[in-house]
């Protein structure tokens, strides 16, 4: 199969009706089902994957890209139910092929977004060679199949622009939260992300600062509506407690000074264990 497939637009379905969907949580369906799925179902349900949540396209033609799914976790177990049982379907329907990489933080410390998201580029990088690389917050689930996943090869692409918590309105213009795509290049430009905000807060706005540093600029999906998201509900992790508001400060006032010693560069993780489930690999690292 070398022909190459593209994602054929007319046939996505655009809006996916995700409200009731994603408020009901732990009900059991009219067929018995738990719903949001368990790791367990959704295992059975992606099955067919090659372990590990890896796609490598539809048998009729050959994927044009490959894409490095990242997401940050810890604690967020029904989250992610939600995340995998949506976003296979949507990269399926665009035709890329791609690798759903969980990089779950394997220690007692507060959480360090940052050093997770550096964890999964890394260990993306170490097995395969991607088009593009998308840092996903776990809550967050597209609501337009027609918000195609993807990278720009000058700009960096935020595919969030309208959110369900935001009433669809975009909170100030160089917001980048949420969902993220680099190319390989771009990200080791910027250095990757900041590795010193422990805790809730910031590092997309560090982050902010490193792109424009680097001179990239933003690209979002422009038409309205394509780039909605529903962030499920949630109260704040107790192990992830909002950063000191003068260290917040301090830290984005020296982020362009700091770019290039505080990232990639600067990441002492430690991987502890892989786990390939069909939905997913679970990358565990302690921060
Ligand atoms: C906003 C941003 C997010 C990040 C955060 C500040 C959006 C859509 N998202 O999200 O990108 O900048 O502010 O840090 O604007 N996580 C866990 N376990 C935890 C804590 C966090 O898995 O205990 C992961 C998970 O993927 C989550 C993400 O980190 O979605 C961001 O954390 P959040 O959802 O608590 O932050 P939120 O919704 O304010
Ligand atoms: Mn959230």
């Amino acid at each position: 199969t070398s022909r190459k497939c593209h994602v054929a637009y007319a046939k996505l379905k655009g809006y996916i009706s995700l409200h009731l969907m994603t408020e009901e949580t732990n009900q059991t369906t009219s067929s018995g089902l738990t719903w949001p799925p368990t790791l367990k179902y959704l295992d059975f349900i992606y099955k067919d994957l090659e372990h590990g949540g890896v796609y490598k396209g539809p048998k009729e033609c050959k994927c044009a890209t490959n894409f490095a799914i990242i997401v940050p976790f810890r604690d967020r177990e029904q989250h992610l139910r939600f995340f995998l049982f949506y976003i296979h379907p949507l990269l399926q329907r665009q035709r890329t092929c791609y690798t759903i990489i969980v990089v779950e933080q394997d220690d007692d410390k507060t959480f360090n977004k940052g050093k997770m998201m550096n964890s999964g580029f890394l260990y993306a990088n170490s097995i395969g060679d991607f088009d593009c690389y998308i840092f996903h917050d776990v809550d967050m689930i597209a609501e337009n199949d027609r918000n195609i996943y993807q990278c720009k090869e000058k700009k960096v692409a935020h595919l969030v622009w309208q959110m369900d918590k935001y009433d669809y309105e975009i909170p100030y213009y160089d917001y980048i939260g949420g969902v993220l795509a680099f190319t390989k290049e771009q990200f080791i430009t910027v250095n990757g992300f900041s590795t010193m905000y422990e805790g809730w807060g910031g590092e997309d706005d560090d982050m902010m600062k490193r792109i424009w540093a680097k001179g990239y600029e933003l690209w979002r999906p422009r038409k309205k509506n394509i780039a909605r998201f529903k962030m499920i509900h949630h109260n704040h992790d107790k192990r992830n407690p909002r950063i000191d508001d003068y260290l917040m400060q301090d830290l984005l006032f020296s982020a362009i000074s700091r770019q290039d010693s505080d990232g990639l560069n600067s990441l002492h993780t430690v991987r502890t264990d892989v786990i390939k489930y069909p939905s997913h690999t679970r990358v565990k690292v302690r921060s």
